[in-house]
């Protein structure tokens, strides 16, 4: 289905047809183009960035590059293809048409999932907008306002939802997206991975990696939502989310090369005197961007996810490939428990952790990208892993978040976290090292010393062409 690039809003959703609709969208446009103006990249709004815009929904529709303008990017609402006689997959409606409006009984909840997830996407924009001005290469920069712009659009998507099917209240949730703030004291986002700095380009691949991944994962579980429009608006944003985890994939996979380059020709495992990263620090951002990311699922024990599962809100992750009765009122499902100070593997009801089965499937995601980097230190001769520290480390949401562990898992006191959170989380000194590699590099075909190149450029481009024009 193509996409109509002559309205104001470019849509597959017909959105000419709907006048009132159209008017309500167009007069929230604005606002939002004040929001990415205040809030989006700083200090590139007027130069030309070679983008990717989706031309059609289906997968040739991808191919469409060029250099254009941030603030004249063609932000629409791309629904992906509906399914003829689509049906509920799961819960209490298995087998009942989908909805294609919002029941009655639902309406309060599914706002408020819509909201949440739609919250996350500006909230990303604000943290990272000042990464550009100190960027590792123009390939780099390039990547990052492709995400930028993208996660732009996901707050369109979300937008159009609350607008489409809301009513008033929609409409004024959708203003409250562009009102809230990443990390302000009182009006901040409403998770907690989005109100932390991203003050990096190490910090900002880690985000890419692991909580853009979660996005994966919800998105994933609402796509399989009895409320179809949700469900085909998320089909088509996880085709978007793919590039997003690509960037963080290799962007610390490149790290880790250019870590162990200088490794070996200082024959040191301290090259952070020598313009690197140190592998005991990109453990230590990895530990602290996974505790922060596996917070998103919620907590473990949860009637809210229960409740979303047998309404038909929330599925699971590929809900339909799953072999079993997609209701689940007498499954169990293996989890993680903390009882009386300890941690056990405990049989509990499928539905009120249906929370951790996603935060697993994701968890196993997230461990095949560290098998790579693992690969790439190996493959340079260096014996030392990184790894995935135990899901109990430093949570703040769920039952293991007024405890102390270490990556381990083991327990620990308040004193002896205190003493050694520095081992296994970045320090102040870590951080503010970080941030000094992070000199920008815009010559076309240089990168920063701190990281190797990639292996190609975009869209078949070679690594030093002009990806934005500075000049
Ligand atoms: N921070 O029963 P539970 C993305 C609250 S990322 C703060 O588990 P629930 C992206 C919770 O509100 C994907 N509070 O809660 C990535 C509840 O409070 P109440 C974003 C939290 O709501 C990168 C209480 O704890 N999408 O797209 O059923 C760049 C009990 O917990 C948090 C979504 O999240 C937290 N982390 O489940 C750009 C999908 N976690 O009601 C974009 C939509 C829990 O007791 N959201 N609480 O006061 C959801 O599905 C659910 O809201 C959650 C939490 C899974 C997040
Ligand atoms: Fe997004
Ligand atoms: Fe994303």
């Amino acid at each position: 289905m193509a996409i109509d690039y002559n309205e104001r809003i470019p849509n597959n959703v017909d959105l000419g047809e709907n006048r009132r609709l159209q008017r309500a969208l167009e007069a929230w446009q604005p606002g939002y183009l004040e929001w990415w103006n205040e809030m989006g990249p700083s200090g590139f709004m007027d130069v030309d960035v070679y983008l990717r815009t989706a031309i059609s929904v289906d997968k040739d529709g991808w191919a469409n590059f060029g250099h254009v303008k941030m603030p004249d990017y063609r932000w629409g609402i791309f629904l992906a293809e509906p399914e003829a006689d689509r049906r509920i997959a799961f819960g209490a409606h298995k087998g009942e048409a989908a909805w294609q409006d919002v029941p009655g009984e639902h309406r309060a909840t599914l706002r408020r999932l819509i909201v949440t997830q739609g919250d996350t996407e500006p909230a990303s924009v604000e943290q990272q907008r000042l990464l550009g001005l100190t960027c590792p290469s123009l390939y780099d920069l390039r990547n990052l306002f492709q995400v930028n712009i993208e996660e732009g659009r996901h707050l369109w998507a979300m937008a159009y939802l609350l607008h489409a099917h809301f009513g008033r209240d929609g409409r004024e949730e959708a203003d409250g997206l562009l009102e809230r703030r990443s990390g302000d004291v009182d009006k901040p986002r409403i998770l907690g991975a989005f109100n932390e700095e991203t003050p990096d380009w190490l910090s900002f691949f880690m985000f890419t990696f692991f909580t853009d991944r979660d996005g994966k994962y919800q998105l994933a579980s609402l796509a399989e939502s009895a409320f179809d429009p949700l469900a085909r608006t998320c089909r088509f944003m996880l085709t978007e989310e793919a590039h997003h985890m690509f960037v963080g994939d290799t962007g610390v996979q490149r790290i880790v090369q250019r870590t162990c380059e200088l490794m070996n020709e200082h024959d040191s495992d301290d090259i952070a005197r020598h313009g690197g990263v140190n592998l005991d620090t990109l453990q230590r951002y990895l530990n602290f961007h996974f505790a922060v990311s596996i917070d998103l699922f919620g907590a473990e024990f949860s009637t809210n996810g229960a409740n979303y599962f047998s309404a038909g809100i929330k599925g699971r992750y590929k809900e339909e490939k799953i072999d079993d009765d997609h209701v689940l009122t007498d499954a169990l499902y293996g989890v993680a428990k903390l009882d009386h100070g300890a941690i056990i593997e405990s049989e509990e009801a499928a539905l009120t952790v249906i929370n951790e089965r996603l935060r697993d499937d994701y968890v196993e995601d997230c461990e095949r990208g560290i098998a790579r980097w693992n690969r790439t230190i190996r493959e340079n001769g260096i014996d030392v892993t990184l790894s995935l520290p135990h899901r109990a480390f430093q949570r703040a949401i769920g039952q293991f978040r007024n405890t102390h562990f270490t990556p381990e898992g083991a327990i620990i006191s308040a004193e002896e976290w205190d003493a050694r959170q520095h081992e296994w989380l970045p320090s102040e000194a870590e951080r503010a090292h970080a941030i000094s590699l992070m000199q920008r590099v815009v010559e076309p075909g240089k990168f920063a010393g701190w990281i190797a190149p990639p292996r190609r450029g975009i869209n078949g481009q070679p690594l030093d062409f002009d990806y934005v024009h500075l000049s």
